[in-house]
Parts: C-alpha cells; sequence; structure tokens
C-alpha cells in the first residue's frame, strides 16, 4: 500500500484502522465475513479499468477480450456449484439483483408474499420504503408465534387468499433451515412464481449443508460476500426461460457497466467454493453457531426458535432487561460487533428492539472452534451483566483482544516497512 500511503495518507489511515478494527474485534455480524488474500487481490487488479457493457462475446466495447474470460469463469463456477440452468454474475448486489427478479417476474403493482421484515425478511421483501414495496402489492407471511418457525400450512392459507403472482422465500434473520421444496408446493397450488433469496445462506447451500433452492425456484438471487466468503456483489441464478429478460434487465435494464475486478473476483470465490476445504469451513460455521448459542441459552439468554441450523442466531434480551440497541452498544465497547435486530412479534421499534443477531461465518474464517465460543458467550454475558461497570467492561475488552490476536486475519497486509 505504498502508493496509497504517499498519495493520499487520509484514506490510508482509514484502510489500516479498519483492518486493526477488524483483527482486533470478535466480529459476529452475520452477514459478514472475511474474503481470503486471493479475492482482495482480484477486487484490487487492473480488471477496475475496463469497460464491458453487455455480456462475454457481445460487449458494446472494444479490447474485453480478457475480461470477457473473467466473466465465463465466474459465470461456468456459478453454474457448476449451484447446478444453475442460467447465471448472471454482473448484479452490483443482492438488492439489484432482487430488482431484476422483480422487474422480470411481475408487472407494477403485482402482488407478491414475502417473509416480514419483523420475521426475519429484508428490505426488498416489500419494506414501504424499497422500491420493493413502492412498486409491488407485498403481504407478510411470518413465523408461528409459539415456535418461531416458518409455518407452511400458514403460509398456503395466505396464498390461496391473496393468490399472489410471486412468493419470496429467504430472509436475513431466520435461524432454521428452509424447505424451498414446500414452498414449490405451495406456489404450484397458486400458480405463484417461486423466487428465493438465499443471500444469507448461500456457503452452507455451495457446500450442501442447507437444502438447494435451485431445483425449485424459478430466480433465486444472493449475494457473494455472506457465508458464500467472496467479494462484495450479487448474483442471480434462473430457470432456462427466464434466461434472456434477467440479462436484459440487469444490463441495460437497471445497470450500466459491470465492475469487472468484482466478477473476477466472485469467479475466485466461487473456486474456492468448489473444494472440500470449503465444504469443511462450511460445517465448522454450523458447528460454532449451535455451540454459540447453547452455550449462550446456558447463561440463561433465550435463543429465538430455541436454537439454530444455520451460520445465525437470534438473542431475546427481553428477559435480561436490555434492549437491543443497548446491548451492541455496550458489546461494541468490549470489542464484540453485533447488531440490534428485531425478533418475532417484537414489541419495541425497529430502532431500539428486543434483540440481537449473531453470525458465525466471520469467526469461523479466522479459525475458531466451539470452544472459543463458549468463551465468547462468557465475554457477552459478562459484558451484559457488568453494563454498567467501565473497570470490567475493559477486562472483558483485554480478554478480548488476548482472544483475537491468537487468530491472525490478513497477517502482513499494511505491514510497515
Ligand atoms: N444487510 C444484510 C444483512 O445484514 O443481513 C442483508 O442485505
Amino acid at each position: 500500500m505504498d502508493y496509497i500511503k504517499n498519495v493520499d495518507p487520509e484514506i490510508y489511515a482509514v484502510i489500516k484502522n479498519e483492518l486493526k478494527r477488524q483483527q482486533d474485534n470478535l466480529e459476529l455480524i452475520a452477514s459478514e465475513n472475511f474474503t481470503s488474500e486471493a479475492v482482495l487481490e482480484a477486487q484490487g487488479s487492473v480488471l477496475t479499468n475496463k469497460y464491458a457493457e453487455g455480456y462475454p462475446g457481445a460487449r458494446w466495447y472494444g479490447g474485453c477480450e480478457n475480461v470477457d474470460e473473467a466473466e465465463k469463469l465466474a459465470i461456468e463456477r456459478a453454474r457448476e456449484l449451484f447446478g444453475a440452468e442460467h447465471v448472471n454474475v454482473q448484479a452490483h448486489s443482492g438488492t439489484q439483483a432482487n430488482m431484476a427478479v422483480y422487474f422480470a417476474a411481475l408487472n407494477l403493482h403485482d402482488r407478491v408474499l414475502a417473509m416480514d421484515l419483523a420475521c426475519g425478511g429484508h428490505l426488498t421483501h416489500g419494506h414501504p420504503h424499497s422500491f420493493s414495496g413502492m412498486f409491488y402489492n407485498v403481504l407478510g407471511y411470518g413465523v408461528d408465534k409459539k415456535s418461531e418457525v416458518l409455518d407452511y400450512a400458514k403460509i398456503l392459507e395466505l396464498a390461496k387468499k391473496h393468490k399472489p403472482r410471486l412468493i419470496l422465500a429467504g430472509a436475513s434473520a431466520y435461524p432454521r433451515k428452509i424447505d424451498f421444496k414446500e414452498f414449490r408446493k405451495i406456489c404450484d397450488k397458486v400458480g405463484a412464481y417461486l423466487f428465493v433469496d438465499m443471500a444469507h445462506i448461500a456457503g452452507l447451500v455451495a457446500a450442501g449443508i442447507h437444502p438447494s433452492p435451485v431445483p425449485y425456484a424459478d430466480f433465486v438471487t444472493s449475494t457473494t460476500h455472506k457465508t458464500l466468503r467472496g467479494p462484495r456483489g450479487g448474483f442471480v441464478l434462473c430457470k432456462k426461460e427466464f434466461a434472456k429478460k434477467i440479462d436484459a434487465l440487469i444490463f441495460p435494464g437497471i445497470q450500466g457497466g459491470p465492475l469487472m475486478h468484482v466478477i473476477a473476483a466472485k469467479a475466485v470465490a466461487f473456486k474456492e467454493a468448489q473444494g472440500v476445504k470449503f465444504r469443511n469451513y462450511q460445517r465448522q460455521i454450523v458447528k460454532n453457531s449451535r455451540a454459540l448459542a447453547s452455550a449462550l441459552a446456558q447463561k440463561d439468554f433465550r435463543i429465538v426458535s430455541g436454537g439454530t441450523d444455520t451460520h445465525l442466531m437470534l438473542v431475546d434480551l427481553a428477559a435480561k432487561g436490555i434492549t437491543g440497541k443497548d446491548a451492541s452498544k455496550i458489546l461494541g465497547e468490549v470489542g464484540i460487533t453485533v447488531n440490534k435486530n428485531l425478533i418475532p412479534f417484537d414489541k419495541k421499534s425497529p430502532a431500539t428492539t428486543s434483540g440481537i443477531r449473531l453470525g458465525t461465518a466471520a469467526v469461523t474464517t479466522r479459525g475458531m472452534k466451539e470452544f472459543h465460543m463458549r468463551q465468547i458467550a462468557q465475554f457477552i454475558h459478562e459484558a451484559i451483566e457488568s453494563s454498567d461497570g467501565a473497570e470490567k467492561l475493559n477486562q472483558i475488552k483485554s480478554k478480548v483482544l488476548i482472544l483475537t490476536r491468537r487468530f491472525s486475519l490478513y497477517p502482513g497486509l499494511l505491514q510497515e516497512k
């Protein structure tokens, strides 16, 4: 980073400080991860200089022979990894991948059935301030009040009553496996498209640890940077019959030039996701998630739905007498990064919340195992119990630092010469 250090010391400092923050803290935000060095290299490469509107072999600009290869590799690897009929790797983000699917499948104001935000859905699943809620008539389904898991009979009832043109499955804060086969059956009963947003679980799906939505869904979207561990970005998988429509809607429909450096980094991530090492990594994510949930439960934290089958869990803090907002602040003070999150049927507002969401993808990337999850649960417990004791919080912060220092992250990066 010598060039940036000389040209722009302020931004150099930002990057350096962020690297230190990532190294020193325990990253438990369920949607975050640490890419490999290979992904970082591809994303920071000269491919950023190239315009390549269009698709491989059919671009609007000359000189695309090398970036064509990168995009073809990304497409082929994703197709193989997920067994999809068609792949588009140009979506800049999950939101844009989702937008292309809405535009491909629906007319304005069509009816959609999607997971409620309060029960774990995403902003693009119908929030009134998202294009999805502005352009479409989105109705929500949730989880069962007692079990806090998806109630497929209820979803079928809603589908029969409201006759949506599209049903959206997938969530940002749902800790249990989703039965995509059941969703397909519901869609077939009411003649709806099935659209799965697998952004959170894409790595688990790639590794065969969560059942794949691809055989059942008309459209599947994802980001590349969560459990999949790639660069920040999105992609779309769909049945062959929608291929042309999806491609035309991504470009020129909603995007201009694709980010070829990001597409190359996606190709690297898809390659990394093909190996045994990645499968073992995904298995460890879930083992760690279960270990963290059960260690927290032993400290009397209520885990929504009683546990987890995935990389994430929701912790209900109501009985601890603290809000999600305050808990995330206190945990931040001891170097544990989490986000406040609504829990199903939350009585508090989205800005306050009764819960926090925790995920284990990033700490597993660092090499932590079940034993360390039990240590982390202890830190969380101690921090929440001593929320007004600055000295105690400092002690916990030191323990967090001792743990994170044992698991190096990007060793050698930005080292002073
Ligand atoms: N913002 C992401 C998350 O945290 O789940 C979803 O896009």
